[in-house]
């Protein structure tokens, strides 16, 4: 019996390891090298770099191209953010550059802090 459990256990563990690396994949490769752009020192604020690529008033969201969220544990990609207030869309417009904090709200990932960077 006990022979046959850590054949098993390394099998589930390969395979969960081979479903991250696909997950990690999958997730850079949405406009991933465009990111080196910017690529400016971190704010000590910690507000994370972006720029505007796409604003939706009426869902909510904005597609941002973004640095490195480290809180997030994400890579710099291109995406679609939920904005925690809609009044923040407001502020900003395509192709603005800026700075904001995301977290993650009720499992989608969402912006709490946007503002413009000078
Ligand atoms: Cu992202």
């Amino acid at each position: 019996m006990n022979a046959f459990s850590k054949p098993a256990l390394a099998i589930v563990m390969a395979v969960a390891s081979s479903l991250t690396l696909a997950q990690e994949t999958a997730h850079a490769g949405h406009e991933g090298h465009e990111s080196h752009a910017g690529h400016e020192a971190p704010a000590a604020s910690g507000l994370v770099d972006g720029e505007v690529r796409k604003i939706d008033q009426e869902a909510g969201k904005i597609t941002l191209r973004h640095g490195e969220i480290k809180n997030l544990n994400m890579a710099a990609m291109t995406m679609v953010l939920r904005v925690k207030d809609p009044a923040m869309l407001g502020l900003v417009q395509v192709g603005d550059k800026v700075k904001f904090a995301a977290d993650r709200i009720e499992g989608a990932i969402t912006i709490v802090q946007l503002e413009k960077a000078q």
